[in-house]
């Protein structure tokens, strides 16, 4: 036991166990070693500093009150001592605890998948702003339409040959003929219905057909229709505008070419082209060597229509055309099949991540 063993030999003696205490203290590196430090030397049965204290029995009389008090002293500096250091390693365990536990909150996040706008989307949006600065309104109609929307206000009545080049899916009604729509020409009908000239709308939509599916036929695309009616509109005003679309989607070198085609809602009618960006016109595969895309038909809204929806064909003239916008898409990015769009291949669709088309 220390206090057995520990001689009385005066104030010195305080003096050593004090110094020897206090490096040992300064040693001391965790919970468990201050503990029996502690027990060591300020415990209350077996502490040295304890244990002189109760040896005084052997000094001599005059010697014992400054004894007791140096040896009381003594313990108070120790006791503090050991207070600094238990702080100190308490304060060293919650530092370490917290190191081990701490999440950097300046590492950046992991980045959270986003989509993209269809290129589909991007370009209906980036024809829209093109007609829109050319005055034009953007309006949408219904995909399942009246077939006398689709055919018979555009000049295609029942049993009209003319029906049979858009062949497309008829949908079950007791409300007369329903169709899924094969053109966004329907559009114009209504909105010449709902509206006094001057109009000037264009229309982007889903299209139907019932279509053998390949490289460049889907059988369910998109159409952007246009329709200016006014008085003293003119084949020049049509020429112009498309001519004025195509410069703003391919540049300003591009040329446009109108050959004569057939739709029953238009006379005279057209389909245009574009010269072929890849190539400047030269011929390349692209274009199959051809020099132009075709983007599309037009032509001046025939009398027979403008008389259908409640105007007046001697006063009112007017222009409409419909363009695909996956074809539009296909000639400016070189997409040789229009079934990539949406086969869902996340490969393609990837590419025109924050594309400004
Ligand atoms: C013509 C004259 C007008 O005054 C107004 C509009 C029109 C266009 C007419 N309504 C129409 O649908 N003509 S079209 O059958 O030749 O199609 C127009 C464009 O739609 C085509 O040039 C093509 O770009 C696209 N298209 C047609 N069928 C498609 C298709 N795109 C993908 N898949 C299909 N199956």
């Amino acid at each position: 036991m220390a206090q057995e063993t520990e001689p009385v030999t005066g104030l010195d003696r305080i003096a050593e166990i004090e110094r020897e205490a206090t490096e040992r203290l300064a040693a001391v590196a965790d919970e468990a070693a201050l503990e029996g430090w502690y027990r060591e030397y300020l415990g209350r049965k077996d502490g040295r500093l304890s244990g002189l204290l109760r040896q005084m029995g052997k000094l001599d009389p005059a010697e014992r009150p400054r004894f007791g008090a140096a040896v009381n002293e003594a313990k108070e500096r120790v006791q503090a001592a050991y207070e600094g250091r238990r702080t100190a390693l308490e304060t060293a365990a919650l530092g370490a605890r917290l190191a081990a536990e701490a999440v950097d909150v300046t590492l950046p996040g992991r980045p959270v998948e986003v989509g993209t706008l269809h290129p589909t989307t991007l370009m209906t949006r980036e024809l829209s702003e093109i007609f829109a600065l050319l005055g034009y309104q953007t309006v949408e109609g219904p995909e399942v339409e009246e077939a006398r929307y689709n055919f018979d206000l555009l000049n295609i009545p029942p049993n009209h040959p003319a029906r049979d080049m858009w062949d497309t899916f008829y949908v079950n009604s007791s409300h007369g003929e329903i169709v899924l729509r094969t053109h966004t020409s329907p559009m114009q009908a209504r909105t010449m219905l709902a509206q006094d000239p001057p109009v000037r709308v264009v229309v982007p939509g889903r299209c139907y057909r019932y279509e053998a599916v390949d490289a460049s036929h889907e059988s369910i695309f998109f159409q952007l229709e246009g329709l200016a009616v006014d008085e003293q509109i003119t084949m020049a005003d049509l020429k112009g505008t498309l001519t004025e679309m195509a410069r703003q989607l391919f540049g300003a070198e591009t040329r446009v070419r109108f050959r004569c085609d057939f739709f029953p809602f238009v006379e005279p009618g057209v389909d245009f082209s574009a010269s072929c960006p890849a190539c400047g016109g030269k011929g390349c595969r692209t274009c199959k060597g051809t020099g132009w895309l075709e983007l599309g038909g037009a032509g001046m809204v025939h009398p027979n229509v403008l008389r259908n929806v409640g105007y007046d064909p001697d006063r009112y003239s007017g222009f409409a055309f419909g363009l695909g916008i996956e074809r539009i898409v296909m000639v400016k990015y070189g997409i040789d099949d229009i079934r990539n769009f949406y086969a869902n291949d996340l490969r393609f669709l990837e590419q025109f991540a924050g594309t400004r088309i």
